[in-house]
């Protein structure tokens, strides 16, 4: 498919790449753009060939935000009729797991985006922000609820009331991000863990994605049925089987995702 917002590759084995192509604009999230991010991640996720999907800006900017110049005069009507909403949610119905790789600027939705990933690699020079209060507004797309439930109150009040950024070691610190990396190799480390995730039981990875997730949703007991549902489920695959004979016979599994 031909995408003029994105560039799409396939760096290792099992793992899909998007990279966010607007430089100019510092990858400012257009309506096209979300578009073509999301059916790039969606066609990945039906992709038998790949078992984990990498979503990257360049080393200045992941993405500096939805798109000012798309939003300055709209009602609360036409951002409805934008599909806005419909279209980031469209991000949660990705099975396969998502890592972000970000260098540069995470700002506003950019960094929403980045939260709405699984994990998150950053570079050296990673800087995560919410300055949507400097346009007179308040983060959209989950800044307020992902980076409470992730990093807590205090800060994330500080980050929407008064555009407090976060440093790369920073985010590691709270919790908000996975790995830091210089900005030679972010992108690397990123696709290195896809490519060990990619090569991991697929059904056992998106359950566990799946269950992990449901812990940010749900209370304690309810979420201590849901993950022990799938556990029960999972002894239903062939890859239950063979893991565990892999392991009583000494070998490698050979993973077949059924
Ligand atoms: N939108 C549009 N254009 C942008 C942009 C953005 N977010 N960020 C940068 N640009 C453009 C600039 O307009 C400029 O364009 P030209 O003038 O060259 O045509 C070009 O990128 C270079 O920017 P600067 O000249 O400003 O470069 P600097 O190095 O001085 O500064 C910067 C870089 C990234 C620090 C600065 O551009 C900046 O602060 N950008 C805005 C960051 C921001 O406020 N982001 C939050 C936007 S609001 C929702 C979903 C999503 C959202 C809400 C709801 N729903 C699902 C309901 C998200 C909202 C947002 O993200």
């Amino acid at each position: 498919m031909d995408y003029e917002n994105i560039l799409v590759e396939r760096p290792a084995e099992g793992v899909g790449l998007v990279r966010l192509n607007r430089p100019r604009a510092f990858n400012a999230l257009t309506g096209p753009l979300m578009d073509e991010l999301m059916s790039a991640l969606e066609s990945m996720d039906t992709d038998d060939a790949i078992g984990c999907m990498v979503v990257t800006g360049n080393e200045k900017a992941f993405a500096a935000g939805a798109d000012i110049s798309e939003m300055a005069q709209a009602t609360p009507v036409d951002m409805i009729d934008m599909a806005f909403i419909a279209r980031w949610e469209r991000l949660r119905s990705i099975h396969k797991p998502v890592i972000a790789a970000v260098s540069g600027y995470a700002l506003g939705g950019g960094c929403e985006l980045a939260l709405a990933c699984d994990m998150i690699v950053a570079s050296e020079t990673a800087q995560f922000g919410q300055p949507e209060i400097n346009l007179g507004v308040i983060p959209g797309a989950g800044g307020t609820q992902r980076l409470t439930r992730t990093i807590g109150k205090a800060l994330a009040m500080e980050m929407a009331l008064n555009d407090r950024r976060l440093t790369a070691d920073e985010a590691a610190r709270f919790g908000l991000v996975n790995h830091v990396a210089p900005v030679a190799e972010y992108l690397d480390v990123a696709v290195k863990l896809a490519a060990e995730i990619a090569a991991r039981a697929p059904l056992a990875v998106r359950l566990a994605k799946d269950a992990v997730n449901m812990a940010l949703e749900t209370t304690l007991s309810a979420g201590l049925a849901y993950e022990r549902n799938h556990f029960y489920a999972l002894f239903a695959t062939e890859d239950q089987k063979e893991g565990m004979a892999a392991f009583l016979e000494k070998r490698k599994p050979a993973w077949q995702g059924k």
